[in-house]
């Protein structure tokens, strides 16, 4: 594997997931297949999870690590090309990405949607251009359009609680005060087209997904209805697609709660966090035995590293 920035860049989704559970019981079998070697992960946007658990994958192959944030330490990127730079931005992607390559031998980036132009955004400007400039392979760590990494921690995730019969899986959009991309929606859905599940995706009117991301897969406009029976209820907010980054007020509560899950089949509650309290969540179903937020978090780790490897692999 070259770059990393959709889950089809994996040969084989289920087998990648059995050598991600094999590196989770042996985690440091891989120790010297980085020697040497350094990756470099530049964020545009906040992070958490992301940042920790793809340094912890690094350190368990044995790579180095340097952390760039962009945000106010990194020089302002111009990403268009034949312009005259005489406004803020500094330096162009074109020097930026050959300087990084010259350091490194991978490059990890976030890159959050602006969710102001969706043309803009679906032209993953920053991770395109890097990937076109960079001599060396690139990993997404969320672009604009989607969060492979945490697509593959989930399918991971699914796996280790997988049921005795095909799984019903709902995606589930729940309330959220700001606007929020469509990246993990979207990667939770490109990955769900490669599982032998019942797939339904719930959201109110106005949220439809792109279309082109979502197939021929049910959606279903009650919530409720969804639920019944379902195995594992995978949650996330996202901002309007159609009315491109706009929140469009809703009159019923989203809002995931103790009652809602009644409705589904012992169903597993999912989030990649962070998630807000008592608004996208209700604490008697994030703090119930039910919730897997706290295992995906870990899962995040051997997602990376199983990635890492496949990259490392061909670097040799
Ligand atoms: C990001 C998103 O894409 O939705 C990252 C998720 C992994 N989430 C947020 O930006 C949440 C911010 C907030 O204020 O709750």
């Amino acid at each position: 594997m070259k770059h990393y920035t959709h889950i089809n860049d994996l040969e084989n989704l289920q087998q990648t997931v059995q050598e991600a559970l094999f590196l989770k019981k042996n985690e440091l079998q891989f120790e010297s297949l980085g020697k040497g070697k350094t990756i470099c992960l530049l964020f545009f946007n906040n992070s958490l999870r992301t940042r920790l658990s793809t340094q912890k994958a690094a350190q368990n192959l044995g790579l180095n690590t340097i952390v760039m944030n962009f945000g106010n330490e990194g020089w302002q990127l111009e990403y268009e090309d034949n312009i005259i730079m005489n406004q803020n931005k500094a330096e162009h992607v074109k020097e930026a990405a050959q300087v990084v390559s010259q350091y490194c031998d991978i490059i990890a980036i976030r890159a959050f949607a602006s969710l102001e132009k969706k043309q803009k955004d679906e032209a993953e400007l920053v991770i395109n251009n890097f990937i076109k400039y960079a001599s060396v392979p690139v990993v997404n760590m969320e672009s604009s359009v989607g969060h492979p990494l945490q697509a593959l921690a989930d399918a991971i995730t699914l796996e280790e609680h997988k049921v005795n019969h095909k799984p019903k899986v709902v995606l589930s959009w729940a309330p959220h005060p700001k606007a929020l991309p469509h990246a993990v929606a979207n990667s939770f859905i490109d990955m769900m087209h490669l599982q032998d599940a019942e797939f339904v995706i719930t959201h109110p009117e106005g949220y439809d997904l792109n279309p082109e991301i979502v197939k021929n897969v049910t959606v279903e406009y009650n919530q409720e209805k969804a639920f019944e029976n379902a195995d594992f209820i995978y949650v996330k907010n996202w901002s309007s697609y159609n009315e491109y980054g706009q929140v469009i007020p809703q009159e019923k509560d989203w809002m995931i709660t103790a009652d809602k899950m009644k409705l589904t089949n012992n169903g597993k509650f999912m989030h990649c966090l962070p998630v807000r309290r008592n608004v996208v969540v209700a604490d008697e179903v994030i703090d119930s035995e039910n919730s897997l937020v706290i295992e995906q978090a870990n899962n995040r780790t051997y997602s990376a590293q199983i990635v890492l490897k496949k990259i490392l692999e061909e670097l040799k």
